[in-house]
């Protein structure tokens, strides 16, 4: 028996396997194990790669919950016999998938790295071969034989993220990603340059544990000048609806307007959990420095502090999902669960 390193690779879909359709020259997925030819560089890897497919593989714009169930199982299912996995996705829902993934993998003391690419892996000019050794690499890097990495990450161009710190950017640009309140766990140039402090450490006395229940009753609502108190209550009152997200203004500044805040007030009382999360891209929230926050503070709006919109959707999910009791509720969304807030 070999003792190298074994990976799974999974294939989920996303534009690195994708091919222009002849009649309307659109992109879309088609089979793995072409894919697999087309990366001959796999084999000079010093490791062992085992590779597995969605059945149907799907534009990411396609991605669910129970996608990411079958994205859990698998991993859950292989755990014990692979080193690190590596999961290739599209890149529009990636950050979702990979906040996703690290509330529902407990534990994890296994490398799980996202990544796909913005051109397939047959154009001539595509991003997706580097991003996929790379990852596969970093997924196999260990010290002591330990897995160096031990946490659900997003690596793209060049850069290996905490995966529910990031936020897709740019449909454009090979750097799709950005990590905008955490700094990138490893950059890829002559050498990996790892920064090893800014990882999770290592679990070692706990087994995984796969959480698989994740309740979509909830909503993101994202404030913009001139929100009327018609399309506020109208979310608020769906009916079933648990959670929100709601993106506010700067360090999570909202109106002042007695509606608005009645609205919110009432929706807490009737049991609802809304998030505060800031509309910018970088910073954190923190009612109470301006008096444009105060008065949420006051009714028990919870702090999404520097977590991404992606993250704390997810998050919420997975609370909920988790029948976390509403009276610690609150403290749990506040409190950080796999690194992704202060
Ligand atoms: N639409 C594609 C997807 O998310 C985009 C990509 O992968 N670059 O599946």
């Amino acid at each position: 028996m070999s003792n190298k390193v074994k990976i799974l690779l999974l294939y989920t879909g996303g534009t690195i396997g994708m091919q222009k359709d002849f009649e309307t020259a659109a992109l879309k997925t088609f089979n793995f194990s072409k894919l697999l030819q087309r990366i001959p560089e796999l084999k000079q890897l010093d490791c062992e790669i085992e590779t597995i497919s969605f059945e149907n593989p799907i534009d990411s714009s396609n991605m669910n919950p129970d996608k990411w169930v079958d994205i859990a199982t698998v991993i859950a299912d292989n755990y014990a016999l692979f080193d690190g996995f590596v999961v290739l996705h599209g890149s529009d829902t990636m950050s979702y998938s990979a906040s996703a993934l690290s509330f529902m993998l407990e534990n994890v003391a296994k490398p799980v790295i996202f990544t796909g690419s913005q051109l397939p892996i047959g154009d001539l000019r595509t991003d997706a071969k580097e991003n996929l050794i790379t990852a596969i690499q970093i997924a196999s890097l260990r010290n002591n034989n330990e897995p160096v990495v031990s946490e659900v990450c997003l690596y793209f161009e060049y850069k290996l993220y905490r995966g529910n710190r990031t936020t897709k950017i740019n449909a454009e640009h090979f750097q799709a990603f950005t990590s905008p309140n955490y700094p990138e766990l490893v950059e890829s140039g002559v050498h990996l340059k790892l920064n090893s402090d800014l990882f999770l450490p290592l679990i070692k006395d706990k087994k995984l544990q796969v959480h698989k229940n994740l309740d979509t009753n909830v909503a993101i609502i994202k404030l913009f000048p001139g929100i009327s108190e018609t399309v506020l209550a109208a979310i608020l009152n769906i009916p079933n609806l648990k959670g929100v997200v709601l993106e506010t203004y700067g360090a999570g500044n909202a109106p002042t307007e007695d509606w608005f805040l009645n609205l919110l007030k009432k929706a807490i009382g009737a049991g609802l959990h809304i998030i505060n999360v800031t509309q910018c891209s970088g910073g954190s929230v923190r009612m109470g420095q301006y008096e444009t926050s105060t008065g949420m503070k006051a009714i028990g709006v919870i702090s999404g502090k520097d977590i991404t919109t992606e993250a704390a959707i997810t998050k919420l999910m997975f609370l909920l999902g988790q029948k976390t009791d509403p009276k610690d509720f609150k403290t749990a969304f506040e409190t950080s669960l796999r690194g992704e807030m202060i």
